[in-house]
């Protein structure tokens, strides 16, 4: 059975990766003053937290359209018995919903949309894991199971400078929202029901990230899986190497990775935003 597998462009999978492993991508779309870029196509990280200052209007993002990714399918349809599509999380974006609309329009070739209730880097784990099964040939129901496993083993938590951009684009309860800009607080957050919400509010972003990196021991000594942690930023390279050093030397049997918020997360985290994540590290 050859399974192809698909994901969005929020996952910020390195395009050689990409191409290295049979990946398709969605782009979404990032609009800025009234044009609209696809992300890591038109419009690179780097060139996003660039233009970022001279931006006249509020950016803003929207899911692949629904023509695109049925062009995809049916170019995929022509090679592949299946086709496992990891989307987003289905509670800040309409692109998991967009795929499973089209599962019944392409009777020959089975698909698979997974809602990985998440985005970013601990989407792209999924990913990475659905296509190195998929190369092993594993069925695609198998891979699914797969997938989910790795899903209930996985943690995000991160924090933005300024809560202004996850209020403004809606992907915040305002009742949170409306504390953290009173109080200029810098919560933690993360994804609960594929929503974004507060897990904890701590005041200095430095106590914050230290509360996180607890949160990791604490799991640690709970698990009997290696884990691997991606420290994810927005336009912060050096504070995320900072970070990757201290996991380092804290846990140095956690294998540990960089990552980026790209255009259509930076748009609603903010320029400075950092994440830590963690995950079974599957290919130990
Ligand atoms: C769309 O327009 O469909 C995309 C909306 C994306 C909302 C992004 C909200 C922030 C997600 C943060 C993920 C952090 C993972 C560690």
């Amino acid at each position: 059975m050859k399974t192809a597998i698909v994901t969005d462009s929020t996952a910020y999978i390195p395009k050689e990766i990409l191409d290295a492993n049979n990946i398709y991508m969605l782009p979404l779309i990032v609009n800025i003053d009234g044009k609209s870029y696809r992300e890591d196509i038109d419009l690179s990280a780097t060139e996003f937290y660039e233009k970022l200052s001279e931006m006249r209007t509020f950016p803003s993002s929207s899911q692949p359209a629904v023509g695109e990714v049925y062009e995809l399918f049916q170019k995929l349809e022509k090679e592949y018995d299946a086709i496992i599509s990891i989307h987003l999380s289905s509670g800040i974006s309409g692109s998991f919903q967009t795929t499973s609309t089209l599962v019944d329009d392409f009777p020959d070739c089975k698909i698979y949309p997974i809602d990985s209730e998440i985005s970013c880097y601990p989407q792209a784990r999924m990913v990475l894991e659905a296509a190195r099964l998929a190369k092993l040939g594993l069925d695609a129901e198998e891979i699914v199971a797969q997938v989910e496993q790795l899903k209930s083993r996985t943690s995000a938590y991160f924090m933005v400078d300024d809560l202004t951009n996850l209020q403004k684009g809606g992907r915040l309860s305002s009742g949170a929202a409306l504390m953290g800009s009173m109080l200029k607080i810098k919560p933690i957050l993360h994804f609960e029901d594929k929503k974004i919400t507060v897990y904890e509010i701590i005041r200095t972003k430095k106590k914050a990230l230290q509360a996180i990196l607890d949160l990791l021991a604490k799991e640690k000594e709970t698990v009997d899986y290696p884990l691997v942690a991606t420290v994810i930023h927005a336009n912060r390279e050096e504070s995320a190497r900072e970070l990757i050093q201290q996991i380092e030397s804290r846990h140095p049997d956690v294998r540990c990775e960089m990552s980026y918020f790209g255009a259509v997360i930076g748009t609603h985290l903010g320029e400075g935003a950092l994440g830590i994540t963690w995950t079974e590290d599957t290919t130990k």
